[in-house]
């Protein structure tokens, strides 16, 4: 609607302004050929009526008649028309009507550039890193190929203290990460609890939102000198306080998950990359400013691409300490560290299961079905996330050549989980669970068996049987102990 009423003034603006300069000209060709003019402007500063009135006479330096001057609001009416369509483009409003987002065409995850389906898994290979590469240049991002140097230094390696006791037989390690490059270091705290009865446990390795000492009760764990969004509880000026001890350790429920014989490490994504938009200065972006986004340059990487680049550079450190199996390392993320958890899994295959909980847009959920948050309010509220040629889709879906199923193939034939929650509409639950769907031709080509649901399943009723599990949990946004019963679980399953 705003586009016709912005086009009507546009087209009425310049028929004006034709108007005013055939006029201006007709009079210009009078004037010079000795025509008298009858233009005077009565009352106008410096008409010659006011000014005689007055008994004085003023000289404007430049006198503008009054055709020029409405030629002149003429066009400023054109230019800021064009500038109000260029600039206040209409998001359209989100979609929750089912009957409006089943109406899409999904490219197949086998089809290659060409478009031929491959036929085998010797042609996975090949065909994954295509897909991985069409998902970094129009999406996520390419990370740089140039490496870091990565020095440690064990701070702190003790018994573990959670909910208020003293766990004898839970090894608490914590490992400053120093990655450098060109004279410049990025500090990245990693916190590990690992079973002491399990010489190589394998290792849930996710991002938090708000520094490990979110994560629980030890008062052990350093606090984050990290950026911290001033909304989270317990922050002053963009930094932790100690009030912020333990405010997401319902998102990480250590004791369980190592009592269940497995390591869990996690660091504090802004150690990684502060989540503002500031032009890509700060971070691991920071380290490499000749791989810096700008408009020559659409599809280096973004937010989402950085954190999940730490992720891999923690997993370089993790494969090497003694508790951990280096061949059992498994990546988890909630929400845009789910979709971050997901691009990890996608682009580093030492990932041996991959984990989303409550991805949504740009994670698990189908960008094609239009449902919950779309591409163009999650580039517009969070600009710095992808790269920029992920605008080009922005209320444009049906341009889109791909889709997130075929992220979730990338992962094939390792075993991926995707959760979702009953109230997470703005993430997309059915969205989520198609992508799982559509990307199961990829496990057939290894014999696997993927998802076979189209439908939600009733809450709280995982679907696990095959390499792609699902559950829908009862409840909101946010990433709870019943979700890590079942990413434990489909571990388990999968041989870990
Ligand atoms: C929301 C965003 C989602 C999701 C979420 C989160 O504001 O729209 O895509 O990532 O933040 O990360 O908590």
């Amino acid at each position: 609607m705003q586009w016709l009423i912005t086009i009507a003034v546009v087209l009425a603006a310049l028929a004006l302004v034709a108007f005013k300069l055939w006029r201006f000209g007709k009079e210009l060709s009078r004037l010079s050929s000795g025509g008298e003019t009858k233009t005077a402007c009565h009352g106008c500063p410096g008409s010659a009526r006011s000014d005689a009135d007055l008994g004085i006479t003023i000289k404007p330096l430049v006198q503008i008649g009054d055709k020029t001057k409405h030629a002149l609001i003429a066009l400023w009416v054109v230019v800021a028309c064009i500038g109000n369509v260029g600039m206040s483009q209409e998001i359209r409003p989100p979609n929750y009507d089912e009957s409006k987002a089943s109406n899409f065409d999904l490219v197949s995850v086998l089809a290659g550039p060409d478009g031929k389906l491959i036929e085998s898994k010797d042609q996975w290979a090949a065909q994954r890193k295509y897909l991985v590469d069409l998902l970094a240049r129009e999406e996520y991002g390419y990370a740089p190929k140039d490496s870091v140097a990565i020095r440690t230094e064990l701070f702190d390696d003790g018994p573990a203290v959670l909910g208020g006791q003293t766990k004898a037989n839970i090894r608490r390690r914590q490992i400053a990460v120093f990655l450098e490059r060109d004279g410049k270091q990025v500090r990245v705290d990693l916190a590990l609890w690992s079973p002491k009865d399990r010489p190589k446990a394998p290792c849930f390795l996710g991002l938090n939102f708000r520094g490990n000492q979110s994560t629980c009760d030890d008062p052990k764990i350093r606090l984050t000198t990290s950026w911290c969004d001033n909304r989270s509880p317990g922050v002053v000026d963009n930094k932790a306080t100690e009030a912020s001890r333990a405010n997401q350790s319902e998102r990480w429920p250590i004791a369980q998950i190592v009592e269940a014989g497995f390591a869990v490490a996690t660091a504090h994504y802004s150690d990684i990359d502060p989540d503002y938009d500031d032009g890509f200065e700060n971070g691991v972006h920071g380290l490499f400013p000749e791989d810096r986004i700008d408009a020559d340059h659409p599809s280096r990487w973004g937010s989402v691409a950085a954190w999940a680049w730490g992720l891999s550079r923690l997993a370089d450190v993790l494969e090497t300490l003694d508790g951990v199996d280096p061949k059992g390392l498994m990546v988890v993320g909630h929400s845009r560290l789910g979709k971050t958890a997901l691009w990890a899994g996608a682009t580093d295959e030492r990932f041996q299961v991959v984990v989303s909980n409550n991805s949504g847009c740009g994670g698990a959920a189908l960008s094609k079905r239009i449902y919950g948050e779309s591409v163009a309010r999650i580039n517009t509220a969070f600009p710095h996330w992808f790269n920029r040629n992920f605008r080009k889709y922005n209320d444009r879906e049906d341009l889109l050549l791909f889709d997130q199923h075929q992220l979730i193939a990338t992962i094939a034939p390792r075993p991926v989980y995707i959760a979702s929650a009953s109230n997470d509409k703005w993430a997309d639950p059915l969205g989520e669970l198609l992508s799982g769907h559509h990307a199961s031709s990829a496990y057939r080509l290894f014999g696997k068996k993927g998802l076979d649901a189209v439908e939600l399943p009733a809450v709280n009723t995982p679907i696990a049987q095959g390499a792609i599990g699902y559950h829908l949990r009862d409840g909101e946004h946010d990433m709870l102990l019943y979700d890590w019963e079942q990413f434990i679980a489909f571990a388990k399953q999968n041989g870990f």
